[in-house]
């Protein structure tokens, strides 16, 4: 107990947010013994209702098995051997497998964690849920803090590090000063409107569509559960969408075979995410080290947001492990220059993607002959394939 009556705890690394990378990174730690609190301003139910990601890259499923949870993802993971991109009237399928021999794995990020949190309750190692006034203090100096309330009770968590896997919105980027931190960053002018239904999904692997009136998505969970997407103004509020009105939508950005074969459905979630491109640099503050969201978003077009946020962690974890079993902290300070090198191409291809597919309000006829141009080279082009091919089933960690 600290002198002024506040509960004191200390750890070597202190994890802010329980999302996929923070959860994922606790694993890590704990896997190699390195002592690791985790503290998160939601509860698990809440953190478990948030539909978001839902492809894998092989490097993501690397990573899960190495934290030993990818159980149920083997036995219940789709592995898709490619992509179809539908447009002008047709479907045109990019075969990964044949061309780069490698594969994606369907599985939804909120199974995802919903297995690093039964392994994280399994470790007994301490996780804090509804944390409120989380701060972060002295991460510039050799003992931080994370100072937090708990059922109206104020917390001191002291630590060797801080790592800030708090998403987008989070504390700990905030709490860098700005003047030692540079923000790259491109807003677009319309989000995602997703629906999440129990219906099969319209085609055996994803169908990116690109329409004059707009993008669609057609995903899945499962075999029996589907997740769609059709492009909207960033304006727009799901509430503003009925069932009926999302499906006719989406019908009608898909060529007509796919049109024909979607089983529709009531959605059992709707909701709208708003489409950025953004990186912080550095990733590094000090003993401050952010990863995932709290660092960089992507559109969701390359299907890289938490892919990208699984391979932060890996690096920061392999550092981490390095500075406490072997006495190296120089992996820790190449952290963000090696995270940075892979965000920023991922970076670019989500960019690339969500360019090639989305109606841009405003863009002159030159532009959209450009993006047809695009699109009939690619799918015309075995090198073309291999690019899209390779950067979507991720770029080596
Ligand atoms: P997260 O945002 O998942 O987790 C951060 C955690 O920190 C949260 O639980 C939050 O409650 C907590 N937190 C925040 N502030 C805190 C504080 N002050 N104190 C303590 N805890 C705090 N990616 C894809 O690849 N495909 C998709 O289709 C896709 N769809 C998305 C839809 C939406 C609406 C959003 C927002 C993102 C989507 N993403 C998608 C990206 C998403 O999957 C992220 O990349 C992934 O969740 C990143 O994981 P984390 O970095 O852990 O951040
Ligand atoms: C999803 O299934 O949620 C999904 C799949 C691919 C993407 C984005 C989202 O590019």
């Amino acid at each position: 107990m600290a002198p002024n009556g506040i509960p004191r705890a200390s750890t070597r690394v202190a994890i802010v947010g329980a999302g996929p990378a923070g959860l994922l990174l606790g694993q890590l730690l704990t896997v190699a013994g390195i002592d690791n609190v985790i503290i998160e301003q939601r509860s698990p139910a809440y953190v478990l209702g948030r539909i978001r990601a839902g492809i894998l890259e092989c490097g993501t499923v690397e990573a899960l098995a190495r934290a030993g949870v990818a159980a149920r993802l083997h036995e219940e993971g789709l592995v898709h051997h490619g992509i179809e991109l539908s447009f002008d009237g047709a479907r045109h399928r990019i075969d990964f497998h044949a061309l780069i021999g490698r594969d994606v794995t369907v599985y939804g990020q909120t199974e995802v964690t919903r297995d690093l949190m039964a392994a994280r309750a399994a470790s007994g190692m301490p996780s804090v849920y509804e944390a409120a006034g989380v701060s972060l203090h002295d991460f510039d100096g050799a003992r931080p803090q994370v100072r937090y309330r708990k059922d109206g009770a104020w917390h001191v968590l002291d630590c060797d590090v801080i790592a800030g896997c708090d998403g987008f919105h989070g504390v700990s980027r905030a709490s860098v000063p700005g003047a030692a931190r540079r923000i790259f960053e491109r807003e677009y002018p319309f989000g995602w409107l997703g629906v999440l239904s129990e219906t099969p999904p319209v085609a055996d692997e994803l169908v990116y569509a690109s329409h004059p009136q707009g993008f669609a998505l057609c995903s899945m969970r499962s075999k029996t559960r589907s997740r769609y997407y059709v492009q909207v103004p960033s304006t727009e509020q799901a509430a503003n969408w009925s069932d009926a009105r999302f499906w006719d939508t989406l019908r009608s950005r898909l060529d007509p075979a796919t049109a024909q074969a979607l089983v529709t459905g009531p959605s059992i979630e709707k909701s709208i995410a708003p489409l950025r491109s953004f990186v912080c640099e550095p990733m590094r503050f000090g003993r401050l080290f952010l990863a995932g969201d709290a660092a960089h978003i992507v559109p969701p077009t390359g299907a890289k947001g938490l892919n990208l946020a699984a391979s932060d962690v890996v690096t920061l974890a392999d550092a981490l492990i390095a500075r406490y079993a072997h006495g190296d902290a120089h992996e820790l300070d190449l952290y963000s220059e090696r995270c940075l090198r892979r965000v920023w191409k991922a970076e670019r291809f989500s960019w690339w993607m969500t360019s090639l597919l989305h109606s841009f309000p405003g863009a002159d006829d030159f532009a959209r002959r450009i993006q047809r141009a695009e699109l009939d080279y690619l799918v015309s082009s075995k090198a073309a394939c291999r690019s899209l091919a390779e950067n979507y089933v991720g770029l080596p960690h």
